[in-house]
């Protein structure tokens, strides 16, 4: 095969053909004045698209999700939140580092939380326990499989939260993915949270952004921890502009990824030797039999078949779509794994790396 397909992360989505003309001919000014009219209209555009009354263009999901639990946090508070969360797990330990806040981790199923499932962690108030100012949600949930919040479970957390007087953010790096599945448009699935943050270059294909999204008091604080963070930019329009092509034409193709996820697991999952989690979205989770081999293992013997995906644990590969990733590929990548199990399996026991 002489194509790579590529699908360790949707992060490495490329821009389209007019992103790349949008960003060539973007009008930009400076963002610190607030003077970039690329920035501004992009901003505008993801507050309308959400319900939210502003929105805050930053330079990652990490910093978005930093710059939230530093407006909604003060150093010492705590946050609930589900085991293998990205904000806990991949983000460099910044709830700590930077924020000064601790995640008290509540059961879930596959990364969803449940208003009972916070409630099982919650604490009387008493001064040995950090004070609880936020439940922090992850939707679609990477390690949970790229699963989705049912808006019946946000609406439940929604009502928990106001009881106890703390506020929710959704880490909603794929929430467009969520609203694709669910069939319903984004701000009705973030009208349960104060803040999401949703990333621009992940299934949306853009180069470079997310945006947080909340009310306007909210976002003039976030403001101030972006710029404290190094995130005030100037001529940011440059990718603003392919964010909003991103906006107004990726969306509505969203679907066709996740039934390429499917067909993946389908067909992954019908190989001897490997099987497949249940697909909501655009992630494909495999676990592969001891018997055949380790996932690293497996994850080489694709790329030397011009297959890239991730190990995430000695027994489990992620596997993820995006718009360059054609039906093709997704055939193409189900008979190399085919082969590579094949490999594995005639390598005798005892032999493998
Ligand atoms: N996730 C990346 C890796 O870090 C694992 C990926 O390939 O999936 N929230 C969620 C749910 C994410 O999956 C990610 C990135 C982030 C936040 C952070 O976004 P960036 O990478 O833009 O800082």
């Amino acid at each position: 095969m002489s194509k790579t397909i590529d699908l360790r992360s949707d992060t490495v989505s490329m821009p389209t053909a007019e992103m790349r003309e949008a960003m060539a001919n973007a009008e930009v000014g400076d963002d610190c004045y607030r003077e970039d009219p690329s920035v501004n209209r992009l901003e505008a555009m993801a507050a309308e698209i959400t319900g939210k009354e502003a929105a805050l263009l930053v330079t990652s999901g990490t910093q978005g999700n930093l710059v939230s639990l530093l407006t909604h946090c003060r150093n010492g508070d705590e946050f609930i939140v589900a085991e293998d969360s990205h904000i806990v797990t991949t983000e460099a330990g910044d709830f700590a580092a930077v924020a000064g806040t601790s995640p008290q981790v509540a059961p879930s199923d596959r990364g969803i939380l449940t208003a009972e499932s916070i409630r099982s962690v919650l604490r009387r108030p008493y001064d040995a326990f950090p004070p609880t100012r936020l439940i922090a949600l992850e939707n679609t949930n990477n390690r949970g499989g790229g699963a989705v919040y049912p808006l019946s479970t946000l609406a439940g957390i929604r009502d928990l939260a106001d009881e106890l007087g703390i506020t929710v953010h959704m880490d909603g790096a794929r929430v467009f993915n969520a609203a694709a599945a669910l069939q319903v448009p984004v701000s009705e699935v973030v009208q349960y949270v104060d803040s999401v943050t949703f990333c621009l270059s992940k299934a949306l294909s853009a180069p470079v952004g997310s945006i947080i999204c909340a009310s306007k008091e909210f976002i003039e604080t976030a403001r101030r921890f972006r710029r404290m963070l190094g995130g005030g930019l100037r001529q940011s329009g440059v990718f603003a502009s392919a964010g909003i092509v991103a906006l107004e034409t990726i969306p509505q193709r969203l679907p066709q990824d996740h039934a390429n996820a499917r067909r993946l697991a389908e067909g992954l999952g019908s190989i001897t030797g490997i099987s497949a989690d249940p697909v909501e979205t655009n992630m494909v989770y495999i676990d592969i039999d001891p018997a055949v081999g380790t996932a690293p293992q497996l994850v080489d013997e694709l790329a030397a078949r011009g297959v890239k995906c991730g190990a995430v644990y000695s027994d489990r590969i992620r596997l993820v779509t995006y718009h360059q990733i054609t039906a093709e590929d997704i055939e193409a990548t189900i008979a190399v794994a085919g082969e590579a199990v094949m490999a594995l399996t005639s390598v005798p026991a005892g032999a493998q790396a």
